[in-house]
C-alpha cells in the first residue's frame, strides 16, 4: 500500500498591497498555512489553509490550523492510502469534527498528488471541467471612495476586473450607501457592482440598504446579517428583487441544505475552506443547482496554491453564473508560486497540468516563513 512518508506544515506571513478594510478586519498581511505531503511512490502535493483577520472572520486561525493538521490530522492521514483521497478524508471527518480549513488544506495537498500520479488537473479529479478560464471580481476595500474609483478605473483600463465587490458595514447605512452610490455612478454600465456586508447589518437596517442599494443600481447583496439568522435571510430575499448571497452563513453541506429549504438565498458564495474541502464544495454547489440557486467561486484571500485549487473546482461547475472572486494572490505583495497565476481578460486562467498545475517558489516561500523569520 502507498503510503505518506513526511507531512510539513508553516506559517508564512505575506502583506498586502494596501490596508483591506472590511467590517470585521482591517488586513495588513495575509498568512498562509502550508501543507506539504510526501507518499512512498514519491508522488508530493502541496495545500493551503487561509482565514482573514485571524479570529474575526472565522473560528479556525492559522496557528490553529496548523496544530489541528500536525496534532490531529497528520496521525490519520499516515494510517491511510492517500491513492484514496475520498476514503482517505473520510477517515479524517470521522475523528476530527469542524475545522474545516484544516481539512480543506490536507485535501487540497492529497488531490494534488492524486493528479501528478494520475497525469490529471485537479479539474479532472473533481468531474472534468466546463471551461479554462473564470471571470474574476476585484474588491474595492481602500476605505475611501475617491481611492476605490481610481482603483477600479485602473483595473478597468488593465482589462484585470469589470466586477466590483464594495466591503461595507462599518459606517452608518446612508454613509455607506452613499459610498457604493458615488462608485456606482461613476462606473455605470462599465461594470458590475456588488457589496458585502459580512453580516454587519440588523434586519432592520438590512431593509433599509437593500432598498436604497436597488435603487442605486446594485447587482448583489452578500451576506447582510448575521450567518445564524436564516429566518431573516429568506424573509429579505423574498421581499427584495435584488440577490442575496449567503457566504458566512454558509458552512458546508448541511448549511446549503438549510439555506435552500428556507429560501434564504438566490446565490451561495461557494469557498472550498468554509465547506470544509473541494469535495464537500462540491456537494455544496450540487445542493444550489438542484434548487436553482445561482453560483459563486468565492476566496477566503488564499495565496497561490488556496487560489488554484478553488479554480479547479469552480472550472468544474456546471453553472457559474455569478463569477469568481480568485483575486487573492493579486492582493499580496509577494507571489509563492514559481509561475504566477495568469490573470488577464477579466479572467483567470486555470492551469491544464497534472495536480494544481503548480509549484512553489521555494526562496521565496524560506524567506516569509514564520519560523525562520
Ligand atoms: C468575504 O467575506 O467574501 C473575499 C473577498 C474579499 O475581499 O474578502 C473576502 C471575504
Ligand atoms: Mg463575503
Amino acid at each position: 500500500m502507498t503510503k505518506i512518508d513526511d507531512i510539513e506544515t508553516f506559517l508564512v506571513d505575506l502583506p498586502t498591497i494596501r490596508p483591506h478594510v472590511l467590517s470585521m478586519a482591517t488586513m495588513r498581511r495575509q498568512t498562509v498555512v502550508v501543507v506539504r505531503i510526501r507518499c512512498s511512490d514519491g508522488a508530493m502535493g502541496i495545500g493551503e489553509g487561509t482565514t482573514i483577520g485571524g479570529l474575526s472572520y472565522g473560528d479556525e486561525c492559522p496557528e490553529g490550523i496548523k496544530l489541528a493538521i500536525d496534532t490531529y490530522i497528520a496521525p490519520i492521514l499516515r494510517a491511510c492510502d492517500p491513492t484514496r483521497v475520498a476514503a482517505t478524508m473520510a477517515q479524517v471527518a470521522k475523528a476530527v469534527v469542524g475545522n474545516h480549513f484544516a481539512k480543506s488544506a490536507v485535501e487540497t495537498a492529497l488531490l494534488d498528488a492524486q493528479g501528478k500520479r494520475l497525469g490529471l488537473p485537479v479539474s479532472e479529479l473533481l468531474g472534468g471541467r466546463h471551461r479554462d478560464a473564470l471571470p474574476v471580481a476585484w474588491t474595492l476595500a481602500s476605505g475611501n471612495t475617491a481611492k476605490d474609483i481610481d482603483e477600479a478605473e485602473r483595473m478597468l483600463a488593465l482589462r484585470r476586473h469589470n466586477i466590483f465587490k464594495l466591503k461595507i458595514g462599518k459606517r452608518a447605512v446612508p454613509d455607506d450607501v452613499a459610498h457604493v452610490a458615488t462608485i456606482k455612478q461613476a462606473l455605470g454600465d462599465r461594470a458590475s457592482v456588488r457589496v458585502d456586508v459580512n453580516q454587519a447589518w440588523d434586519e432592520a437596517s438590512a431593509s433599509r440598504g437593500m432598498a436604497m442599494l436597488e435603487d442605486a443600481g446594485v447587482d448583489l447583496v452578500e451576506q447582510p446579517i448575521a450567518r445564524g439568522n436564516r429566518a431573516a435571510l429568506a424573509r429579505l430575499a423574498a421581499r427584495f428583487i435584488i440577490p442575496i448571497m449567503a457566504d458566512e452563513s454558509l458552512r458546508g453541506p448541511e448549511d446549503a441544505f438549510a439555506l435552500a429549504a428556507q429560501a434564504a438565498a438566490d446565490v451561495f458564495a461557494v469557498k472550498i475552506a468554509q465547506s470544509g474541502g473541494l469535495q464537500a464544495a462540491a456537494r455544496v454547489a450540487a445542493i444550489a443547482d438542484a434548487a436553482g440557486i445561482g453560483l459563486y467561486g468565492g476566496t477566503m484571500l488564499e495565496a497561490g496554491i488556496g487560489t488554484m485549487a478553488s479554480a479547479h473546482l469552480f472550472a468544474a461547475f456546471p453553472h457559474l453564473g455569478w463569477g469568481t472572486e480568485l483575486f487573492g494572490p493579486l492582493l499580496l505583495t509577494e507571489e509563492i508560486l514559481t509561475e504566477p497565476p495568469a490573470y488577464g481578460d477579466f479572467a483567470l486562467r486555470v492551469p491544464n497540468k497534472p495536480g494544481l498545475g503548480i509549484e512553489l517558489d521555494e526562496d521565496r516561500v524560506a524567506f516569509f516563513r514564520r519560523d525562520r523569520r
